[in-house]
């Protein structure tokens, strides 16, 4: 009777643990905008591998969802070790490590309104042994909105050592850029928004509405073009930063939006010193030492590129509103767009090569602008082979 007994309580206790797992996620997202310290069991996102270690494409599925449950996860990051570091917007840091679980890291000071908060995440290139995270944060400055590089040692899943390597980014309620990667030259470019003052992007000294260039612990590398952080200037709002293999520096940047205008999204090729030349041209428009883009949407399509990743001969990048993976064939200096998942999973924001050559992307659907779906927000991984 008493085995009969322990046994009864043993399956309630199963069955609680069950339903706290349920429901774990919920209550996730509802304290998403504070510091979040749940550990919690999620799909792994490691790479499928065989025994030599080694993984080939018709390893994946055609997709897979590989954490949900999120709150505008706005970035990926992967680690040497295969797991995964994924922002949200809100201020939240985890990483999925490689059982599957999932941890919250704590990021102080994060000041989350409309586009700002805690935006872009890279790792330095030797990650492997300094362990050095770089974080593009919002803050609050006496009623200011900034954009700040911080840069953390990560280790034992705590953010140490804080140092603050680049400060006074102009910020804004919109247009604040964001994202950030190491070039094959070793420095850390970073996109930046004009932060609705659309003259600061004409402006060299500003750091508004740029794309900069710094060394890894923030100095001014000697060969950038204005003496300062500046590397290229006349943008809107970049988000998706990617080199191809020969080495060139593509760029997605969101165009205007007024009450009635809307479109003139931009590819464009990125050089050392050129003027891009928002808000004096836009689309096909040209002037003297302004840059014209490798493509724009046009007039009555909206992408809104939110990134851009580089994977055989394609640019890649998310769109927000434009609900849909975008896959640009670089042919040269011209491109060929194609239109992949268009409206399936909603609005794309991040999208990254995992180490596994296989793409990654979030959705975007819970900041207010889309329509939520159950378990979202999401990170999906897709086969790049499936998109033809
Ligand atoms: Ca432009």
């Amino acid at each position: 009777m008493k085995a009969k007994i322990g046994v009864l309580f043993l399956g309630i206790g199963i069955i609680s643990v069950a339903a706290f797992i349920i429901h774990a996620p919920k209550m996730d997202q509802e304290k998403s905008e504070d510091t979040p310290d749940a550990t919690e069991a999620l799909p792994s996102p490691l790479p499928l591998a065989t025994s030599d270690g080694t993984t080939t494409a018709s390893m994946f599925p055609d997709r897979e969802v590989i954490a949900e449950n999120l709150k505008i996860p706005w970035d990926i990051a992967f680690l040497p070790d295969g797991s995964m570091l994924v922002s949200e917007r809100p201020g939240n840091l985890f990483l999925f490590a490689k059982d599957g679980t999932r941890t919250a890291i704590d990021v102080p000071d994060v000041r989350s309104v409309g586009e700002a908060g805690l935006l872009g995440i890279t790792l330095h290139p030797d990650f492997g042994h300094n362990k050095i995270v770089y974080l593009y944060v919002t803050i609050d400055e006496n009623g200011q909105f900034l954009n700040r590089i911080l840069r953390y040692t990560l280790e034992n899943n705590t953010l140490t050592n804080k140092q603050i390597i680049l400060t006074k980014i102009p910020g804004a309620q919109f247009h604040d850029g964001g994202r950030m990667d190491f070039g094959p030259d070793g420095m850390l470019y970073i996109t930046t928004g004009d932060a609705r003052n659309e003259k600061s992007a004409q402006d060299t000294k500003s750091l508004a509405g740029k794309i900069l260039r710094i060394r890894d612990d923030g100095s001014i590398p000697a060969d950038n073009p204005f003496g300062n952080e500046v590397y290229s200037y006349g943008h809107r709002n970049p988000q998706g930063l990617a080199w191809d293999s020969e080495g060139r520096l593509w760029a997605t940047e969101h165009g205007r939006t007024t009450a009635t205008l809307t479109g003139m999204d931009e590819i464009n090729l990125i050089e050392k010193g050129k003027n891009y030349g928002w808000p004096d041209i836009e689309g096909d428009k040209t002037a003297p030492n302004m840059v014209v883009p490798v493509l724009n949407s046009g007039a009555d399509e909206t992408w809104a590129p939110a990134s851009a990743a580089y994977l055989n001969g394609y640019l890649y990048f998310g769109g927000l509103r434009g609900e849909t993976l975008y896959r640009a064939k670089i042919l040269g200096n011209t491109v060929e767009l194609s239109r992949h998942l268009v409206k399936k999973y909603g609005r794309i924001r991040a999208v990254r090569v995992g180490p596994d050559n296989m793409l990654y992307i979030s959705t975007s659907n819970q900041d207010g602008r889309g329509t939520v779906h159950d378990g979202d927000d999401k990170i999906i991984r897709i086969n790049p082979d499936s998109l033809e």
